[in-house]
């Protein structure tokens, strides 16, 4: 089992997460029985399903691989909250890749039109979820949450591999940062605060659907520029576009509109896009043993 991203919780002093110990199952999105047998024995409060095959471009060579985990996978869940009949509360981690080529900005109401395997998948379980809380009564919501990034994000994902790939540079370990599409547009927040907004979505007194975005939009172009600027560098001496990373299709254009969850759930993002950035420079310049503040300094990344 890949545990890396939560050992240090495991460890943690009881004091600072008093009440946050947990136990691991075992337990996989194509198998009904032993997610049955799980929600069973465990008796969960509440659910939070971000169980996926979650690479927009991977799903293009396994569509029926991600249909299987992430569409399918969640009916699977759905069946055995019904089954118990306990109350069990359900989110759903859909997605912005639902919306794909619909225009920004993006929010309950838009279209969906998705682009790939992955937002094909993810629009499936986004309405069976729906169905589940509309059918069967369940405490089922969707957040459609647009990109969101830590220095725990997946090395592949666009983010991380700029910042990943700046820490290498400036290592001495590559000399060129090589990347897909520079053109699409993405509307970018920081993973604590999305999360936040996830168990803000189960504590509320009645099921719904949530756009959580920040309503900032940057390209890809843009964000090679700021983080390589963080560090000093001109992105255009680095970066190279490479086809290997085009998708057969992509989303160009995305948006949020998080008015609903501001004036609902009463969320906002507490950070910009350049503190995200910057905290994820930061973590990848140490990993690559080199001292952050020697290239990040002490500059102010408050603005957004
Ligand atoms: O970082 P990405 O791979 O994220 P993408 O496809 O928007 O999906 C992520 O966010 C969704 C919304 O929350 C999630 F549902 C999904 O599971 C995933 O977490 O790509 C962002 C953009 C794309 O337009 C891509 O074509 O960056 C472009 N891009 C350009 N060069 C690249 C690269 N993407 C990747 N991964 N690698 C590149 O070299």
């Amino acid at each position: 089992m890949n545990r890396g991203r939560i050992d240090h919780l495991e460890h943690a002093h009881p004091t600072h997460l008093a009440g946050a110990r947990f136990t691991l199952h075992y337990g996989d999105m194509t198998d009904s029985g032993g997610l049955n047998r799980l929600v069973m024995t465990v008796e969960p409060d509440e659910i939070y399903n971000l169980a996926a095959q979650s690479q927009v471009h991977i799903s293009f060579d396994q569509p029926e691989y991600t249909g299987n985990t992430d569409g399918l996978g969640t009916t699977r869940l759905l069946e055995a909250i019904r089954a118990t009949g306990r109350g069990t509360r359900f989110y759903q981690a859909s997605t912005s890749e639902m919306f794909g080529l619909t225009p920004p900005p993006q929010n309950e109401s838009a279209p969906f039109h998705p682009r790939s395997p992955y937002g094909v998948a993810k629009v499936y379980a986004h309405w069976m979820t729906v169905n589940y809380r509309e059918a069967y009564g369940l405490f089922a919501c969707s957040g459609i949450l647009f990109n969101h990034e830590s220095p725990r994000r997946g090395e592949n994902f666009v983010t991380r591999k700029v910042t990943r790939g700046i820490a290498a540079i400036l290592g001495g370990r590559s000399e060129k940062l090589r990347l897909g599409n520079l053109e699409s547009k993405r509307d970018w927040g920081h993973a604590r605060d999305y999360v936040e907004a996830m168990w803000m979505m189960l504590q509320q007194e009645k099921p719904d659907d949530y756009v959580i975005a920040t309503g900032i939009q940057w390209s890809i172009r843009q964000l090679a520029e700021v983080a390589f600027s963080m560090v000093g560098l001109d992105w255009q001496e680095y970066v190279e576009v490479d086809k290997a990373y085009f998708r057969p299709a992509d989303v160009p254009d995305l948006c949020g509109d998080p008015q609903k969850a501001r004036e609902v759930l009463g969320w906002r993002p507490k950070t910009s896009f350049r503190e995200m950035i910057e905290e994820m420079l930061e973590f990848d310049l140490a990993a690559a043993g080199l001292t952050p503040a020697t290239y990040l300094g002490d500059r102010s990344a408050k603005a957004s």
